[in-house]
């Protein structure tokens, strides 16, 4: 089969187009201008998913003795869009369970923001930035069936961070539209995890600037404990995926529109090269959790904001509230206390727990606050409940006052 991966440019094979060699090679032959070449030569076939098949290949794989799965017990997790958590046991029941969930590799258009109608063709998982939170316990297999849809453009992949060997899964897992995968892996590490396509190359950067990642959470067998071995269970899961983006513009500084996902594949290097995100954001747009989209709790509500950031370091900070308990990194770490702001690590994920102590508006920022403020990482909690002035009281209205 072929396809025209843009107007202007020769019909290339199908799995060459989705390899992104030919996106790679029209970026580097073309430049921006790609839609001016009349005519160019063949791209050979990119050679590197060959090389990830050698660092997972499938021939050593079956030769090994098959996994031991008695034991187990298999159950669905159906999956939800972000900023929701899908539903799980915080404190392990019964045996170790295989933890069946299915993502869809879609392609969409995505508007990051609606004052400037600034957008994305953006590469997802299950259709949202960030891909949804997957949720299981230390010693649980997780069977993912990874899904491309016939009408995508490009190949997708997964390397999960919280996995063991095959580039986290990357090496196994390559679809092109129409295909499906399923691979099964051991989680062993605790804690809250990225994963991310990573097709190969340029592909890598430009897959997960364009969305395509989240978070996986997985929890000790007895449930999440502060020190001193004291269990700590939440209300609910507040789900933050901060994304960068690298957006590209026109001559006159608007931001260009295309017509389908790869499009941009050129300008989009170019605009990633300077390290400077034009957007930098929670869960794909600027403003998806204020206003309407604001997350919404009570006083005396526990909340685990659980944030994923593939690819920059954050430094999340709750205005108003604080981090009583802080994981950083593996949750069999003992929580960091009482904390101001947090760091989270570019390429994992971090939890933060907190009990809610007054009503009202709380931000939770990405306390650069440039890229809080202007490049917008920054989300809502509405909090209801009753005020204590035990807290915090103004004790005298803004007036004025004698000179
Ligand atoms: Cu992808």
């Amino acid at each position: 089969m072929t396809k025209f991966i843009n107007p202007g440019l020769a019909p290339t094979s199908r799995r060459n187009i989705l390899r992104g060699s030919v996106l790679a090679g029209a970026a580097a032959v073309t430049g921006g201008a790609a839609f001016s070449m009349p005519k160019r030569a063949p791209v050979p076939r990119d050679p590197l998913p060959e090389t990830l098949h050698r660092v997972a290949d499938p021939e050593t794989a079956q030769a090994a003795p098959p996994a031991d799965l008695s034991g187990y017990t298999r159950i669905k997790q159906e999956l939800v869009a972000p900023p929701f958590a899908p539903e799980h046991e915080q404190v392990a029941t019964g045996g170790p369970k295989i933890i069946e969930v299915t993502m869809d590799t879609t392609e969409q258009l995505m508007v990051v923001d609606e004052d400037t109608g600034a957008s994305v063709w953006a590469l997802t998982y299950n259709g949202s930035v960030p891909g949804p939170l997957i949720i299981c316990h230390e010693g649980d297999m997780v069977e993912l069936t990874l899904r491309n849809p016939h009408d995508s453009m490009m190949e997708h992949n997964i390397d999960f961070h919280a996995s063991t060997g095959a580039l986290g899964g990357g090496g196994l897992t390559h679809v092109y539209p129409g295909e499906e995968v399923v691979l099964r892996w051991k989680a062993t590490k605790p804690g809250v995890f990225t994963y991310h396509c990573a097709p190969g190359g340029a592909m890598i950067p430009y897959h997960v600037c364009h969305g395509m990642n989240g978070a996986l959470m997985v929890l000790p067998r007895d449930g999440l404990m502060d020190a001193d071995g004291n269990p700590l269970h939440y209300d609910s899961i507040a789900y933050f995926g901060e994304q960068d983006y690298y957006l590209p513009r026109d001559e006159n500084g608007d931001f260009k529109t295309y017509d389908a996902a790869g499009d941009d594949y050129a300008d989009s290097l170019d605009a990633m090269r300077t390290l400077v995100p034009t957007h930098q954001v929670f869960n794909g747009a600027v403003g998806a959790l204020t206003g309407d989209g604001a997350l919404r709790a009570k006083v005396g509500e526990t909340v685990l904001m659980v944030h994923n950031s593939c690819n920059v370091d954050s430094r999340p900070h709750l205005i108003g509230g604080h981090g009583d308990y802080v994981w950083e990194s593996s949750f069999t770490d003992p929580p960091l206390t009482g904390m101001e702001t947090w760091f989270v690590r570019g390429g994992g994920g971090a939890a933060a727990m907190y009990t809610f102590q007054q009503p009202g508006v709380y931000a939770y920022v990405n306390h650069n606050l440039i890229i809080g403020a202007l490049l917008g990482a920054t989300a809502h909690f509405v909090v209801d409940g009753d005020w204590n002035n035990e807290l915090m009281e103004q004790v005298v209205a803004p007036r004025p006052f004698e000179a």
